[in-house]
Formats: C-alpha cells, structure tokens, sequence
C-alpha cells in the first residue's frame, strides 16, 4: 500500500491530550501536578504504561543499564540508524504535567499517528524515556542522558544516594527496570526533542513555537560554610561565629553576581539545611547548593569565580570556613544546524510562526547533542511557569509541538 503522503499524516491532539491528563494521575498531586521521582514506584508505573503503549504500536523495547528505555519502531530499512524523539518522565517533588511528559507523550502520539495511517518510514523510529532527567532526587540532572552520551559512568551513576542514602542503583534494581543494553550502544540518526519553554518568552510575543539553537551552560555546587554552634541565650552578638550569617551575606553577594551580569545570569540556592537545627543554638555549619547558569562559558566561569570569592570571604567575617565542591559542570551546547533546519521548516510548513530560542532549563538532548545530531522543539507554558503545580499549557500549543515534531521527523527521515 503506497505510504500516504506527509499531508495525511495529523496527529490527534484530543487523544494527545487525553494521555498527558490521565497519565498526570501517576504521581498526581492535590494541587494538580504531578509528583513522580525518579526510580520510585510512581516512575515504575509510568515505565509500566509506556512499555505497554509502545508494545501495542508494535515497537520493541530496548533498557539500558542505567534504566534509560528506547521503543522501537521498524522502518524499511533495518541499516540505518533510527530518527528518534523523547524526554522523560520523572518529576520534580512539585512538577507539573508537562515538564517532560509532553516530549514523550508527543512522541508516542507521533508513533501512533504513523500506526494508524500505516505510513512506513525509511528509518527505523525510536522514543525514548530517560532516566532521572530532572536530578532532584539523584543529583545531578539528566544522569540517563548523561551516562547515555558518556559523561557519567555507570558506576559513578549508580552509587549516586538520595537524601535517604539509597543509591540510584538500588532504586533502579527495585524497580525492575535496570536493562542489559550497553548505554551508547543504541545509536540514533538525529535526536528531537519536544518540550514546554519553561520561560516566559513564546507567551509574551504570542508564538506558537520554539526553535531551540542550544541550551545555556549550567554548573551545580555543594556549599558547606562551618562557623561555631554556641548558646543562643548566653552567646552576645559580638562573640558569635554565625554560619546562619555568614550564609545570609553569602546568599545576598551570590544573587547580586548573578544581577552583574544580565540578562542571561542566573544563580539560584534550592536546598539550605542549617546544623545542628535547633531552635536555641547558633548554627554551626550551613550546607547548601548552588546552581550557575549562563550561555557563555566564560561569563560562567567567571560567576564561579566571584561565587567562590564571596562564600569564602562570607565565612571568614565570621570566623568560619567555607568548603565549595562544584559536582556538575555542563558546557553550553549549539545544536546542529540540520537538525534546527529540520524544525524550522516544519513549523514554515504549517504556518507556525517562530522565533529562535536558547534553552534556559537543561534538557536531555543537551548530553545526546554530543553523541548525535540535535534539535529542540518548544511551546509556551502559562505565565512561563515550570517546576510548579501549576505549570500549564494548552491542548493546542501541545498539537502544534506534536505536529511539528512528526513533520521534522518525516522531513529528516526523507532526507
Ligand atoms: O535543571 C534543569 O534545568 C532541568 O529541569 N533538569
Ligand atoms: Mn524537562
Ligand atoms: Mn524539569
Ligand atoms: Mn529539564
């Protein structure tokens, strides 16, 4: 049967919808979002669900050892390497419906739209789920991706603990999905990834879509600043040595290098623990962490400087020490220009309005840019609001993203 042509092929954006609803149950939340870490039983029912969907479409299911799951869909021709779409589905402990899910849930709506039309593509197509991509419970981000590409080892990523001490291994094998395929081994023609801005910029100029050129530099930091626990009611406020204060400055001095060097510089302090924790006794040691991000590695590079400069100086007003250790360093990344060109033309073709964009979140197809040939889609989320209960979308921006994604995918495969 001649394969219809690409002007048949439309995905279904109700039945797009209706998965990303009901799979947002998986880990649901009252406030609407979605709470689904990485490796926990949340992660493996959705893993369950998506095995399930991909298998139906008659796709074969490849797992690697670090849990990263690539459906597989046969093309006419076994040789070439396949095109292939994703993301991830595991969550922030407050995400939301989209962050994510809407990368691989858009792509299952492509494999579905192709099943159903009967259309045979050249290269084989594959959708992948990554492992641990948003780094909240197993730090860093994007681990799958990561160990995927060759930046972290499998060891490395495996004795990675979360704040329980349970390391990524461990809840990988608890689940059940720690596969046997080498990771790299799966090589793709092209990478695309589909995914919400997570920033305020395709809302304000009323765009539909994103044309993501690279995704800005982002290092994460381990901060310990030790001074001396003493008595809260017997200590006068000339003889303390104060980590809670030295913090505070530091804290103040951090978001002010970030200020120095707008637009792009962000800094932010996600997780503070004051020790020992106790209502009546000055804080000994603050551990913290610190997340630097800019496009430009030098202007990066020089925030770590003054960042550095800052804690320890911070510390020592109040006769403390600080001890920084920097944990995850990912360069700035330029996605290759077939690729973008490919997503471009697409959102041409359907007379989507565009704007080239610099991804500001880190994303999987950051690590798969260096193994493949890469480009990302973007949509607008509400209020540019992501990591958050309420991040939102629409069920057309979705439709829009999806069907830009198949029209890229069918132009690339025809190439
Ligand atoms: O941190 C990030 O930008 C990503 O969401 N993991
Ligand atoms: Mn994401
Ligand atoms: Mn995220
Ligand atoms: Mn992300």
């Amino acid at each position: 049967m001649p394969s219809p042509t690409i002007g048949n092929l439309t995905i279904d954006s109700r039945r797009l919808w209706d998965m990303l609803m009901d799979t947002a149950k998986i880990g649901g939340t009252p406030k609407g979002g979605i709470k689904r870490l990485t490796l926990t039983d949340e992660d493996r029912q959705i893993r369950d669900w998506f095995k399930t969907e991909c298998e139906a479409l008659g796709c074969t299911i490849h797992i690697d050892t670090v849990g990263n799951m690539t459906a597989i869909r046969p093309g006419k021709d076994a040789s070439l390497k396949p095109i292939a779409m994703g993301s991830h589905l595991d969550t922030q402990p407050t995400g939301g419906k989209f962050d994510g899910c809407l990368g691989v849930i858009g792509g299952l709506e492509v494999l579905k739209t192709l099943h159903q039309a009967g259309y045979e593509t050249n290269h084989p197509i594959a959708l992948v789920n990554w492992t641990d991509e948003e780094g909240s419970r197993f730090s860093p981000a994007m681990v799958g991706s990561g160990v995927y590409a060759g930046t972290f080892t499998q060891a490395h990523a495996d004795a990675i603990k979360d704040r329980d001490g349970v390391t990524l291994g461990e809840a990988l094998d608890a689940i059940g999905y720690r596969g046997k395929v080498a990771p790299g081994s799966l090589e793709f023609a092209a990478y695309f990834e589909l995914h919400i801005e997570q920033g305020p910029i395709l809302e304000e100029e009323k765009l539909p879509i994103g044309v993501v050129k690279g995704v800005q530099g982002m290092r994460w930091f381990n901060v310990s600043i030790t001074c001396r626990e003493s008595h809260a009611g017997t200590t006068p406020m000339p003889y303390r040595r104060d980590a809670l204060a030295a913090f505070a400055e530091a804290a103040v001095a951090l978001r002010q290098i970030a200020l120095d060097h707008a637009p792009y510089g962000l800094a932010t302090i996600g997780i503070v623990e004051a020790k020992p924790a106790s209502i009546n006794i000055i804080p000994g040691q603050i551990d913290f962490t610190l997340d630097l991000r800019h496009p430009d590695a030098s202007q990066l590079q020089t925030m770590k400087v003054k960042a550095l400069t800052v804690i320890e100086k911070a510390a020592e007003r109040h006769h403390g020490t600080a001890v920084v250790s920097e944990f995850w360093d990912s360069p700035p990344v330029v996605f290759d220009a077939g690729c973008v060109a490919a997503v471009k033309a697409a959102a041409d073709k359907l007379g989507l309005p565009t704007r080239d964009m610099v991804s500001g979140a880190g994303h999987d197809a950051a690590y798969t840019a260096r193994v493949c040939p890469t480009a990302m889609i973007f949509v607008p989320c509400k209020d540019g609001l992501s990591h958050n209960e309420e991040e939102s979308s629409t069920q057309d921006e979705c439709a829009n993203g999806t069907q830009v994604l198949l029209e890229a995918l069918i132009a690339y495969d025809a190439r």
